[in-house]
């Protein structure tokens, strides 16, 4: 037989003996999501409620409280988490229902300090909002009608009463409480801390045997082979034999089929069964090729009852590489033996009320970061361990997660107590996210650490030296021992780092260790210019604040509130000094604008400016520098912050700017004294041939000078493509004339740069004729745009209406049209465009 008919044969027979004879199913699961009421425990009268849910959005739909987003409403509704809330539900079991072997009831989530009694006897006392609880009720269910009664404490007096019986005051009462921190206000977010049943409840029923969880533990991988072993925990109420079956759903291919004995075990068994997947496909991060994945499923049966357990998994292998080096130490993900340069942003919770982020806007999210060109995510620790679905659509589109655990800001308790339901917390988010391949590293906090030794905690809380020991060694506790264990023994090929950053901005090792957020521009309001001095060896945090859409401030805000410092301005700018700051900055470099709306525009100009130089400098310092990943890329709320996409998912210019950045291919012309220099940088993994194509052009369009090169980037590399000496360029007006570097091939133009000699405040622009093409194109329009003269920043909006334009806030050279497309709902030719921009802004300026 020829080696090829064998290899069919066998593919065969192993198909065959795969194709398992169907069983009934084991597990039932029956939703118990309908049908609740609540009551705050002051009141006597109960409301139905919405589970998954909170009380804020239980009293928000029956009309009991305004809108805390509207105005200054946040204030008027501070009220509702002091008290305590109780919900309630009946539901019926019936015989069929009871006469099932097993019946558990999983609560996905309560939050938080919740007494859970079912038909009057106390089955969960939760003290943790990141935990899963499963009870098993049989006993305690009956047929007919059932009561299930959970009595929430508020987190607020909780957490006072556990500081009065602490010994020193820790930084923040909120610590005391395993909670989403930014509920508790935020420097971008509001105050409303929420209590309520946030996850879905359900009831459970099982005979014979349940798959409790599946691991997918990549063992090794080659060029030909990945190797994984399926760790699976079953729970069966018989000593029983159960065959167990693999199956890559993806080719259709049965990896394994195999039986087990339980009869050692009593109640649970573990099982761990090698697979193997030939010539792998591997996973790649978004713009390094396609994030393949293979939908795998196990199947656990014996002769009467089988269970399926079903996820996608992508094979790859993420390092975090920590190494000493001639700098300090390195900090850089490998990925499939690859460095890859971490191109992204700082992700927060899409709502204080985080029930009412469905998939859409999870969607839009996530898309919004796949245009952009990111590859990383840092689901930061002051939110939520987020949805599936955040994780699944990241798997998706190569997003690489950096995972921090729930802990920012603050010293933590370290008690036993403490201790105990963060690690149980850990165990099961660990075992929840391990299969998604985009998950490349676990951080125990953010910003604690660093914290700890920088913001004067001692002295302000005046800890005696046996405060400071212990406060540090519940610490170290914590971060430094019991998560890292729980991450070794449950998800061993994600590596686990303690803390972001390693270092502080005032301290010179952030530029030589370890990841660095650098506050030095916004906190301590250095110019933007020391972004390109303070370059880590990983950006794990930077960033400058800018107002949202005029859509998103009109939710809000009513025309008399539209000014900086209004009640209603205020309650939306979290930082102590937002304004002053961005205005202050704003005055170096920019027309300050009067009016309200021009003053919105020109922060988002800003913004888009500061960050691109951050950007740029950290691309052009590769392989010094691996990843830059800026705060923030969204907002939880409608407020003026450091997002680059607003609440209602509208883009600033800064959104715009990234996704320009985040190519895989950027220039980056520098200026020194009377030198350019121009760096080309490029995270494709092949060479490149390509040419340069400088030219310096007046405002009005005439080219004063050009210069073409034919050059090879490196792959994955940044170098120094050309120095341009200023005395080889004829004289030029420097506030009149920008240089435009183009890196093109023969089919399109890979990356571009616009280059100004003086700050835009000194730039004499003038006034253009800007002419706007409109065709009708797919479910959009096209628009075709070009100006006599150079146009500045130009944005452009359709009053009244959301729409998306694929660019804006960009410079329009002079005579060289820019196509942009606009979508939205009944978007069509003939749409009437505004135009802003710096000349007609600056104009305007009394
Ligand atoms: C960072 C974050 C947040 C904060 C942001 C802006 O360090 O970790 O705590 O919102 O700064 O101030």
């Amino acid at each position: 037989m020829k080696k090829d008919n064998l290899y069919l044969l066998l593919l065969l027979l192993l198909f065959a003996s795969c194709n398992s004879t169907k069983q009934g199913i084991s597990k039932t699961t029956h939703s118990l999501n309908s049908d609740w009421q609540f009551k705050s425990s002051n009141d006597s009268i109960w409301r139905n409620a919405s589970v998954p849910g909170s009380n804020y959005t239980d009293l928000l739909y029956h009309g009991l409280i305004p809108d805390p987003y509207d105005g200054a409403n946040e204030q008027k509704v501070q009220w509702v988490a002091e008290l305590d809330w109780e919900y309630k539900l009946t539901f019926d079991v019936n015989a069929d229902l009871l006469a099932n072997n097993n019946i558990v009831l999983n609560f996905d989530g309560l939050d938080t300090y919740a007494k859970v009694y079912l038909n009057d006897e106390i089955i969960v006392n939760s003290d943790n909002m990141f935990r899963k609880w499963n009870v098993k009720c049989k006993e305690l269910l009956k047929e007919g009608s059932n009561s299930l009664h959970i009595k929430f404490e508020s987190p607020i007096s909780r957490n006072i009463l556990a500081a009065q019986q602490d010994s020193y005051q820790l930084p923040d009462n909120r610590v005391y409480t395993r909670k989403a921190p930014y509920q508790f206000g935020w420097d971008w977010g509001p105050k409303l801390i929420t209590s309520g049943i946030w996850k879905p409840v359900t009831l459970v029923t099982w005979n014979s045997l349940v798959i409790k969880d599946i691991y997918f533990k990549q063992t090794e991988l080659n060029k030909t082979q990945a190797l994984f072993d399926v760790v699976g925990e079953i729970e069966s109420d018989l000593f029983q034999k159960v065959n167990i079956e693999v199956w890559d759903r993806t080719n259709n291919i049965c990896l394994t089929k195999t039986m087990r004995d339980q009869s050692d075990s009593e109640s649970g068994s573990s099982f761990s069964i090698p697979i193997v997947i030939d010539k792998p496909k591997l996973w790649w991060p978004n713009g390094l090729g396609e994030a393949y994945l293979y939908d795998l499923e196990v199947i656990v049966s014996n002769n009467d009852f089988s269970e399926t357990f079903k996820h996608n998994i992508g094979i790859r292998e993420i390092k975090l590489i920590t190494a000493a080096d001639s700098i300090g130490s390195s900090f850089y993900f490998e990925v499939n033996g690859i460095p890859v340069f971490a191109k992204g942003a700082n992700y927060i919770p899409q709502d204080n009320f985080t029930t009412r982020v469905d998939s859409q806007r999870y969607e839009r999210t996530i898309k919004a970061a796949v245009d952009a060109n990111m590859n990383m995510l840092r689901v930061w620790g002051g939110g939520i361990y987020e949805s599936n679905y955040f994780y699944e659509l990241c798997d998706k589109h190569g997003i690489m997660i950096w995972q921090d655990f729930m802990y920012a800001c603050a010293m933590y308790p370290g008690d036993k107590a403490f201790i105990r339901t963060a690690g149980i917390e850990a165990q099961q988010q660990i075992a929840r996210l391990r299969n998604h391949p985009c998950l490349a590293l676990w951080c125990g906090n953010n910003e604690v650490d660093n914290g700890w030794k920088d913001w004067g905690w001692q002295k302000q809380l005046a800890y005696s030296t046996e405060d400071s020991i212990e406060i540090y060694s519940n610490y170290k506790l914590l971060f430094e021992e019991t998560l890292p264990d729980i991450v070794r023994l449950l998800d061993p090929n994600t590596q686990y780092w303690p803390s972001s950053p390693l270092w502080g901005w005032g301290h010179d090792e952030a530029n030589t260790e370890g990841d660095s957020h650098y506050w030095g521009v916004w906190w301590g309001h250095e110019p933007f210019s020391m972004y390109e001095k303070k370059v880590g060896r990983f950006m794990s945090e930077y960033g400058f604040q800018a107002f949202p859409h005029q859509a998103t401030i009109d939710s809000f805000a009513g025309k008399d509130d539209k000014y900086l410092f209004s009640e209603v301005m205020k309650a939306h700018q979290k930082h102590l000094t937002g304004y002053e700051t961005i205005l202050k900055y704003m005055e170096r470099e920019y027309p300050v604008p009067t009016n309200f709306d021009d003053f919105s525009y020109m922060s988002q100009v800003l913004q888009a400016d500061g960050i691109e130089l951050g950007i740029k400098a950290h691309r052009r310092a590769m392989p010094h520098c691996m990843g830059t990943l800026y705060w923030q890329l969204n907002d939880c709320w409608p407020v003026v912050s450091w997002s680059s996409i607003d609440y209602y998912h509208r883009w600033k210019a800064l959104h715009y700017r990234a996704q320009d950045c985040f190519k895989n291919y950027m220039i980056s012309a520098v200026l020194r004294q009377d030198q350019i220099e121009v760096f080309l940088v490029s995270d494709s993994l092949a060479n490149t041939k390509g040419s340069l194509e400088m030219s310096l052009i007046s405002f009005s369009g005439d080219i004063l000078w050009s210069k073409n090169l034919s050059i090879t980037q490196k792959a994955n590399s940044s170098s120094l493509q050309h120095s341009i000496n200023v005395s080889e360029l004829p004289r030029f007006d420097k506030q009149n004339t920008f240089l435009n570097i183009q890196f093109n091939t023969e089919e399109k133009t890979l990356a571009e740069e616009t280059i100004y000699f003086a700050a835009t405040k000194h730039l004499k622009l003038e006034n253009p004729e800007i002419k706007i093409e409109q065709t009708n194109h797919n479910k959009g329009v096209l628009l075709t745009i070009t100006s006599n003269t150079l146009v500045k920043d130009l944005q452009l909006s359709v009053k009244g209406e959301v729409i998306h334009f694929s660019n804006n806030c960009f410079d329009l050279l002079p005579d060289s049209p820019i196509k942009v497309f606009a979508t939205g709902i009944g978007v069509s030719e003939g749409i009437k465009i505004e135009l802003t921009h710096i000349h007609k802004v600056a104009q305007q300026i009394e």
